[in-house]
């Protein structure tokens, strides 16, 4: 049974969970940027990019059969980051860890707009679209190399003779980043409330956060217009956005 609460009115059983919580963890995913004006990866992509499927598109075997257009996949969405600022929700974030210093960021998101927003320590779990790294070796590739060979698409690699750039993200696919999962891991066990922030639980293993922070005691609240694969898990879920939904928790404080 999934308990959406009134949007516009919060229970005050949610309200106190939320002013005893002192170890709170929020777990966001693209949701949490649609409001500064990124595409969730579910959404319909824009233009170009209609035709191509973004599993195909964030995967190493679609990067090997078309590096060239993966490259420039991602080519669009940095132009699209780099337009893009922090949101109401984002800030909101930034003076929750301000009130409650043991917070703890868990991001599935790769545009880095939490940390542009003044968040100091984000655990980034798929990675960080502005870094670009090379793909034989992961070591990182600097900007002045890549305008330097900006002429091949995608570029060479400093590091390996058969090294090319490629952006510094989690594919499909792919093992996440050890002690980036492990601290993730760690925070939704040691949590006594998680905040669920525009995710729609289908990734995993972020997906699977959420339910071990129950199972060792903590509320959940979910904002997210839609339900989702999370609701059924969750204490409370909030129909609104988190650009208005962030800033009036931080409020109920
Ligand atoms: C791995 C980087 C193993 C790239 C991304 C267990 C069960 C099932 C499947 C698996 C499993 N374990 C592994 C898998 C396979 C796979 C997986 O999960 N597949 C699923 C899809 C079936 N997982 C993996 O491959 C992971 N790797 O497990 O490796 C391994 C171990 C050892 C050795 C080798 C391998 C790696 C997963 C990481 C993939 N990379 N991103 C890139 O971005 O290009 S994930 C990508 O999708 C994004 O990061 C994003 O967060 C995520 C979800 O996409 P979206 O749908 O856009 O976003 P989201 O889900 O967050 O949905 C948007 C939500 O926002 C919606 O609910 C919407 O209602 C809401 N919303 C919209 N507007 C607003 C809003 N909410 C609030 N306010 C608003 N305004």
């Amino acid at each position: 049974m999934i308990s959406t609460v009134d949007p516009e009115r919060l229970p005050g059983a949610l309200i106190k969970a939320l002013q005893q919580a002192e170890r709170i963890v929020a777990l966001s995913g693209a949701g949490l940027s649609a409001e500064s004006g990124i595409p969730t990866f579910r959404e319909a992509q824009t233009g170009l990019w209609a035709k191509h499927d973004p599993m195909t598109l964030a995967s190493p075997e679609g990067f090997a059969r078309q590096p060239e257009l993966v490259w420039q996949w991602y080519q669009w969405r940095r132009s699209l980051v780099a337009q893009s600022q922090p949101n109401a929700g984002h800030r909101a974030l930034v003076e929750l860890e301000r009130r409650r210093p043991e917070t703890r960021l868990i991001t599935q998101n790769v545009d880095g707009l939490q940390q542009t927003a003044g968040s100091a320590q984000v655990l980034e779990l798929h990675g960080n679209l502005k870094r670009t790294i090379c793909s034989q070796t992961g070591k990182e590739i600097g900007e002045q190399w890549l305008a330097r060979h900006s002429d091949i698409q995608p570029p060479p690699s400093p590091h390996h003779p058969e090294g090319r750039a490629r952006p510094d993200v989690v594919w499909f696919g792919e093992a996440l980043n050890h002690d980036t999962l492990q601290q993730a891991i760690e925070a939704s066990q040691h949590c006594d409330l998680m905040l669920v922030i525009g995710t729609s639980g289908l990734v995993h293993p972020a997906a699977s956060l959420p339910l071990l922070g129950r199972e060792h005691g903590a509320r959940l609240i979910e904002v997210n217009p839609q339900t989702t694969a999370l609701s059924e898990q969750v204490d409370w879920h909030w129909p609104q956005t988190s650009a208005v939904a962030l800033p009036r928790l931080i409020d109920a404080l």
